[in-house]
């Protein structure tokens, strides 16, 4: 079994898409053994995307992941990040494929109501940032 953290950004939770996110993951198999909602520090936000430092993106970025409350959940299932990213689809929803979550109710490339890890490391890490050991 492998977990991975997932985000459901504020942008979806403005749009009221939490329910419709958790079903597409529910339906899929996957099971949700984490979540809580809270608004992030800078700081805090500043630890997650510290990856994205220095990118052009990264200003904006921080910005919209402070701008409102927002769900993290650790997901658990066969296979599970690379699962997770394809019903998320592409960063940019232009892009992402029919029936995606992103192609569905993604405004842009940083407004994309969603992150999921991308690889075992990135999951561990993201989930003891999120949810400690
Ligand atoms: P993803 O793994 O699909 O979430 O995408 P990345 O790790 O490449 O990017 C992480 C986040 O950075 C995205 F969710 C949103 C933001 N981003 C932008 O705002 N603009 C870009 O051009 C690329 C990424």
């Amino acid at each position: 079994m492998e977990k991975s953290l997932v985000l459901i950004k504020p942008d979806a939770v403005r749009k009221g898409l939490i329910g419709k996110v958790i079903s597409k993951y529910e339906d899929n198999g996957l099971k949700i053994i984490a979540l809580k909602m809270e608004r992030i520090s800078e700081d805090f936000a500043s630890r997650h995307y510290e990856e994205h430092i220095g990118k052009t993106f990264y200003e904006p970025l921080i910005r919209f992941i402070t701008s409102g409350p927002l769900c993290a959940l650790i997901l658990e299932g066969d296979n599970a990040i690379e699962r997770i990213r394809n019903i998320n689809g592409s960063t940019n929803p232009e892009v992402a494929k029919e029936g995606t979550i992103r192609r569905m109710y993604a405004e842009n490339k940083t407004e994309n109501c969603v992150h999921a890890s991308d690889s075992k490391e990135s999951a561990k890490r993201e989930i003891n940032l999120w949810f400690g050991n």
